[in-house]
């Protein structure tokens, strides 16, 4: 009798230790209010679901655990085995993450959707060679340019501190006669009150969540660009699940990138009143500024598919097709 209690006891305790939840940690550079992160926290609440509680992921939202320019090289080197970054600010690793950066190329949520498909295959490859397995990717909403005063033309633009989120960005204010200084969504409302900065390229989300009404009064829409933020596994970690998790993970992912979207999207009107209902002056940015723009645009194309080489254009060209 003893013996077999001993037994009993011995087999429960393998049992326990077989089904111990996996924990992993998911760094988010984004406020806990940003759409991202709270769409992350739904992702990591299907898996969570999916596999019956044995993949426990928690998700750290505002740069609390990494910072932006930190993650991706956390998740790469396993020091974390999940997170979320915006890629374009790794365009000196590899051309292709700065894709959706480039001003004008693909400029409303329809063709942002278009360009990460034609772009995919090939950034997963990549992504892969850096030791990362792409799950999902989120599109902020438009991009629009912040100011302290009123701007019509590139040349009101003289001289003013521009915050850069990546190399795209501070191209575009050197371009524009601006000074860049790059800096974290998280650090902005501080770089604005203390003046480091005094204007940004940006989504309306980005302005609202960090309240830039405190600091800056004009919202000029420009529908630039779009640029896109990717959750990434470790691949070493992602290789290590098991097919059923690695199943629902994808599922969760799949889920995360249309409810990602369909966020965006609505933030996007949201916070524009909402910058509004703040103070702020919201309004389309003038053609001729639009123009001017956009001449920047062609050449920072240019610039981009140079540096792409032949695999480069032969997205673009994918993406000008699925356009048609
Ligand atoms: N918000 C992020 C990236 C693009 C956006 O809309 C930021 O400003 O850092």
């Amino acid at each position: 009798m003893r013996k077999m209690l001993g037994m009993a006891a011995a087999i429960a305790l393998t049992a326990g230790a077989a089904t111990a939840a996996e924990k992993w940690d998911m760094p988010m550079a984004y406020s806990d209010s940003n759409f991202h992160t709270q769409n992350g926290k739904v992702f990591a609440n299907c898996v969570r679901t999916g596999t019956g509680g044995e993949l426990d992921i928690t998700v750290h939202g505002g740069g609390s655990l990494f910072k932006g320019g930190e993650i991706k090289r956390a998740v790469q080197t396993g020091q974390v085995q999940i997170g979320e970054r915006l890629l374009s600010a790794h365009q000196n690793e590899e051309p292709l993450f700065g894709i959706d950066s480039i001003p004008f190329l693909a400029s409303s949520f329809d063709a942002s959707e278009k360009l990460f498909a034609a772009t995919r295959p090939a950034l997963e490859g990549v992504l892969e060679e850096q030791n990362l397995h792409l799950l999902y990717s989120v599109p902020w909403p438009p991009q629009g340019l912040y100011f302290k005063k009123e701007v019509n033309e590139v040349a009101d633009m003289e001289g003013i501190k521009f915050r850069s989120y990546n190399s795209a960005t501070a191209k575009l204010a050197e371009l524009t006669g601006m000074v860049p200084v790059q800096i974290e969504a998280a650090e902005i409302s501080q770089a604005f009150a203390t003046g480091v900065a005094e204007s940004m390229i940006s989504s309306g989300a980005t302005g609202y969540d960090r309240k830039v009404w405190e600091s800056l009064t004009h919202f000029y829409e420009v529908d630039g660009w779009l640029p896109r933020n990717a959750v990434m596994v470790n691949k070493d970690a992602w290789d290590d699940l098991d097919d059923a998790t690695r199943n629902v993970m994808s599922g969760c992912a799949e889920l995360a990138a249309y409810s990602g979207l369909w966020r965006s999207i609505q933030y996007t009107d949201f916070t524009m009143k909402g910058l509004a209902d703040n103070g702020m002056t919201v309004g389309k940015a003038s053609d001729a500024l639009v123009a001017e723009l956009q001449t920047i645009g062609e050449t920072m194309t240019a610039d981009w598919l140079n540096s792409a080489g032949e695999d480069g254009a032969a997205v673009v060209e994918a993406y000008k097709a699925s356009m048609e």
